[in-house]
């Protein structure tokens, strides 16, 4: 291990455990989270939502039905499905959208956009991230398990429902974006759009930091052979500023990446005083500033906690159908220990290594006809984009608000990345576009306009959105 990985490591370290006290102080002393203990009519809120939406004899949502894709080596994910409203023009191909959440979430993360009922006349399907929700764990949550995972459930759906003509659309959000976006650069073919809500393309998001890094450590190397020149230092500093920002905005991910059972400590504290702290920044009630603006009321916050929850115990017993035995594994902890790992195991940034059956998979799927003439249809080997870079048309959406991601590391220099007929949407939201009350409407017309006819641009449907603006248009 070299100097700088062992100092990364120790400032790492240093820096999740001190923001780790910290939060604790918080949660302590403003909230008084440490001796919280549910009241009984949360627990029976909890328990009876639970029962609602994750009992696999009923309707998790209206119209949709609980299923299970198992793949080939038996790992369980379990999505939702609404077939799609029979059309009196039996003709009229049905498209398909897959909705893939982020942390902490599930399916429910995409209640609104599901059941708004501008979609019904396409197959929506909303599946659980392996360790999340229903379904199953992995035994490791590296890129080649998830990417893997994730095509073949991806291959596994076009096969089962999309009609030779229909196309196909993966909307998804924080993780779930991350995955669209390397799935959108590596196995382009799997589908015709991908819509991502506030996550980053991995490459470019770090690009610049380490660019950044080497030369504001270029010019700390030469101050300090000339250490009167305090420009250098001002400027090492200055250059430095838009990746100290991301450090501080990324707390949260230092302490998830504390040795356990600290990371486990800090998800589940004070009766999951951070969930709960998530889910009001989700529904838009925490300021950034610290603010409430108001508090969630008990059916709001059930109905946010129960995305999380997964199912309880209850629902792990009844009926033919069953939840995979993962799921029984993360029942102490509403999963909170197995959620974090895809922020400990090299998700973001580590090697693809595609399985043969993957590769063979990928090199037979037709190019629909809505991809001809874009980047993936071979345009050539030489605008292949820098590396990291998106092969199929996507749609980027941000919160100008998100509280995850510095806007000038997220946005800056993103068109690059990104193919032809792809856009970035700027919404007044915050991270949790899905769920906020603008942020969803907005989302709802966007996966509107993606699953219907793209012909007409994006840019007239952006335009009708208040409060979005269309900042990149390729
Ligand atoms: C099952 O397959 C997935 C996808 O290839 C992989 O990530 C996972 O590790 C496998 N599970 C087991 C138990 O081997
Ligand atoms: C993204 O990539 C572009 C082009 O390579 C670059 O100019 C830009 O600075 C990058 N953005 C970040 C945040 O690194
Ligand atoms: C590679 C690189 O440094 N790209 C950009 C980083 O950010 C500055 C502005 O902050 C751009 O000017 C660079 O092009």
């Amino acid at each position: 291990m070299t100097v700088a990985q062992l100092a990364w490591q120790a400032f790492s370290f240093g820096y999740g455990l001190a923001n780790l006290v910290f939060m604790v102080g918080i949660a302590t002393f403003r909230d008084g989270a440490f001796t919280k203990r549910p009241s009984e009519s949360e627990k029976k809120a909890l328990s009876s939502a639970q029962k609602r939406y994750w009992s696999l004899t009923g309707q998790p949502l209206h119209g949709f039905m609980h299923k299970f894709f198992t793949l080939r080596n038996g790992t369980k994910l379990h999505y939702v499905l609404k077939p799609g409203a029979p059309n009196a023009d039996a003709s009229t191909v049905k498209n398909v959208a897959i909705c893939i959440h982020g942390f902490p979430d599930s399916f429910l993360l995409w209640r609104k956009l599901l059941t708004a009922g501008y979609l019904d006349e396409h197959i929506l399907i909303a599946v659980d991230l392996p360790g999340y929700g229903g379904s199953d764990n992995l035994p490791k949550y590296g890129a080649n398990e998830i990417l893997e995972t994730m095509t073949e459930f991806i291959l596994g759906m076009r096969e089962q429902y999309l009609h030779e003509e229909a196309k196909l659309v993966v909307v998804s959000h924080d993780w779930g974006g991350v995955i669209a976006t390397r799935l959108a650069s590596e196995a382009s073919q799997l589908a015709d759009r991908f819509v991502i809500a506030s996550a980053v393309i991995p490459q470019n998001w770090t690009s610049n930091a380490s660019t950044k890094t080497a030369s504001a450590k270029q010019m700390l190397h030469t101050y300090f052979r000339r250490p009167l020149s305090i420009g250098l230092l001002r400027n090492a500093l200055s250059t430095l500023k838009p990746v100290f920002s991301q450090v501080g905005r990324s707390f949260y991910v230092f302490i998830f990446n504390l040795p356990y059972p600290l990371s486990t400590f800090f998800v589940t504290f004070g009766d999951y005083w951070l969930l709960k702290v998530l889910h009001n920044v989700a529904a838009g009630l925490l300021k950034l500033d610290g603010q409430w603006i108001r508090k969630l009321n008990e059916e709001e916050a059930t109905d946010l906690l129960v995305s999380s929850t997964g199912p309880g115990i209850a629902q792990l017993e009844e009926g033919k159908l069953r939840y995979p035995e993962g799921v029984n594994k993360r029942i102490d902890d509403y999963g909170m220990s197995e959620k974090i790992r895809i922020y400990r195991e090299g998700f973001l940034l580590g090697k693809w290594e595609k399985s043969l059956e993957t590769v063979v998979a990928l090199s037979e799927i037709p190019a629909s006809a809505s991809r001809q003439g874009s980047a993936s249809s071979g345009a050539g080997l030489f605008d292949e984009g820098p590396s990291g870079a998106l092969k199929a048309p996507a749609t980027v959406i941000y919160g100008k608000f998100d509280a995850a991601f510095d806007k000038r590391l997220a946005l800056e220099g993103i068109s690059d990345y990104l193919s032809k007929a792809s856009q970035v949407v700027l919404l007044e939201a915050g991270h949790w576009v899905p769920v906020e009350e603008e942020g969803s409407v907005a989302l709802e017309k966007i996966v509107e306009w993606a699953l219907g006819d793209e012909g007409k641009p994006l840019r007239g449907v952006v335009e009708e959105i208040p409060n979005a603006k269309m900042v990149v248009e390729k």
